[in-house]
C-alpha cells in the first residue's frame, strides 16, 4: 500500500472516530442487504464492536434471508449477532428506539429497509461500502471505496488505524477476525483477486483469526436444492463468445443464493470467462415473484456494473435493475402484474419462457451483437 493510500485510510478512520464520538450513547441500526454475504456480516459485526467503545449499542439487521450455507455456518459457529427483520414486523414495532442507522456493504439499493428508515426519518449516520456509487444516499459520514475489493478490508484498516484494538485472548475478537477473514476471502475469490491492501488486511487478521473455525465455516455443505439449481444451470446454459448464460426457472425464496453459486460454478468452464445465471424467485410469505440474476467474471476488463446496467437498462423510474462490484454483479427485475402463483402449469411455464427469452435476448445483444435474436438461441 502506498504511503498516500495509508494516510487516506487513517484519515477516514479518524473521521469515523469523530462521528462515533458525536453519537456517543446512541442506539443505532446496522442495515445489511436483504441477502447478506460474509463480507457484509463480518463488517457489520466489526462496526458494532467499534461502536460499543463509544457506548453506542447497535443491532445488525437484514430483511431477507441468510441462504448461503457458508453464511448460515458463519452466523451459527461464530455467534454473529445478526437478526432477520421482516418488513412487516418493522412496520409494527417502529424504529423509535433508534437515533440513527448505518449502511454497511450496501447503499440502500439492495434492502427493503431503506424505505422504512426514510419513512421514519431515521438519520443515516454512515454509509461504508465498496460497491460503485449508487448515487442518492445522503449520510453524515460516507466512506465509499469502489477500488477496494471488500468492505472487510476497509474495516480491517479501521482496526489497524486504532479504532479498536483486537486482543487474541478475547474470543469475540477472535471470532470477528475470523469472520472478517472469511468476508475478505469470499469477496476476493479466495484472495485470487486480492490487491495489496487486501493482503495487508489479511496479514493483520492472521494474528487473531481462528483457522479451524474458518475451516468449519468453509466446510458447510450445499443443500440438495442448491445442487439441483446448479444442475439446471448446467443443463440450460448457452455459451456464446466466452459468456455462459443460464436461466434456471423457478426457485424458492430460501434457495435464492443458489443463483450466485451456480454462476460461480459455470464460470469455471474452459473457455468461459463470464457466467450469468438467473431465475424467478418466489417469496411465499409475501406472494411476490422477482427475477434474480447473478454475474461472475474472471475477465479483468469486464466491468460487471457497466455490463448489467447496459444490458438490462432502467425501469420506468430511471432506476437500474442492478449493478456490481469487481468481478461480480447482480440484478433484480420485478415481475409486477404477472407476479403470483397460477394453477395452470402451462401459464407458469409460459411466464418463465417469456422472461427467459427477454433476459437472454438483452444479454446476448451485448455479448454477441450479430447473434442477439431469440431464433438463434
Ligand atoms: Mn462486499
Amino acid at each position: 500500500m502506498s504511503p498516500q493510500a495509508w494516510t487516506m485510510a487513517k484519515q477516514r478512520a479518524e473521521e469515523l472516530r469523530q462521528l462515533l464520538e458525536r453519537h456517543r450513547g446512541d442506539r443505532q441500526l446496522i442495515i445489511l442487504q436483504d441477502f447478506p454475504d460474509p463480507d457484509a456480516l463480518s463488517s457489520a459485526w466489526t462496526y458494532k464492536l467499534i461502536a460499543q467503545q463509544f457506548d453506542i449499542h447497535s443491532d445488525i439487521v437484514y430483511a431477507g434471508t441468510l441462504s448461503h450455507q457458508e453464511n448460515i455456518a458463519l452466523v451459527k459457529l461464530a455467534g454473529l449477532p445478526a437478526q432477520r427483520w421482516a418488513v412487516q414486523s418493522v412496520k409494527d414495532r417502529g424504529l423509535s428506539a433508534y437515533q440513527g442507522c448505518v449502511f454497511v456493504d450496501n447503499q440502500g439499493t439492495t434492502t427493503q429497509l431503506l424505505h422504512l428508515v426514510q419513512q421514519a426519518r431515521l438519520p443515516i449516520v454512515a454509509v461504508i461500502d465498496h460497491h460503485t456509487s449508487q448515487g442518492s444516499l445522503q449520510a453524515e459520514f460516507v466512506d465509499l471505496r469502489p477500488q477496494t475489493r471488500a468492505t472487510a478490508t476497509i474495516f480491517t484498516q479501521y482496526l489497524q488505524a486504532g479504532l479498536l484494538k483486537f486482543d487474541s485472548s478475547n474470543s469475540e475478537h477472535v471470532k470477528c477476525a475470523t469472520a472478517l477473514m472469511h468476508g475478505l476471502r469470499s469477496d476476493t475469490n479466495r484472495l485470487m483477486q486480492a490487491q495489496e491492501e487486501d493482503f495487508i488486511a489479511a496479514g493483520y487478521l492472521s494474528r487473531f483469526y481462528d483457522a479451524q473455525l474458518l475451516n468449519s465455516v468453509l466446510q458447510a455443505s450445499r443443500s440438495k436444492r442448491v445442487m439441483d439449481v446448479i444442475e439446471r444451470s448446467l443443463r440450460n446454459r448457452v455459451v456464446r463468445n466466452s459468456f455462459s448464460i443460464a436461466g434456471v426457472g423457478y426457485l424458492r425464496y430460501d434457495d435464492r443464493d443458489a443463483i450466485p453459486q451456480a454462476a460461480d460454478f459455470l464460470v469455471t468452464e474452459e473457455n468461459v470467462h463470464t457466467a450469468v445465471v438467473y431465475g424467478i424467485v418466489h417469496d411465499e410469505d409475501e406472494d411476490l415473484e422477482v427475477v434474480i440474476g447473478s454475474l461472475r467474471t474472471s475477465k479483468i476488463t469486464l466491468d460487471p456494473d457497466e455490463f448489467i446496467k447496459e444490458a438490462l437498462g432502467q425501469d420506468t423510474d430511471g432506476r437500474f435493475f442492478g449493478g456490481g462490484r469487481s468481478m461480480a454483479g447482480g440484478f433484480e427485475i420485478p415481475i409486477g402484474f404477472l407476479s403470483g402463483f397460477n394453477e395452470s402449469s402451462d401459464y407458469t411455464r409460459l411466464k418463465w419462457e417469456v422472461f427467459d427469452a427477454q433476459i437472454k435476448q438483452k444479454l446476448l445483444r451485448l455479448v454477441n451483437p450479430e447473434d442477439g435474436v431469440i431464433g438463434n438461441i
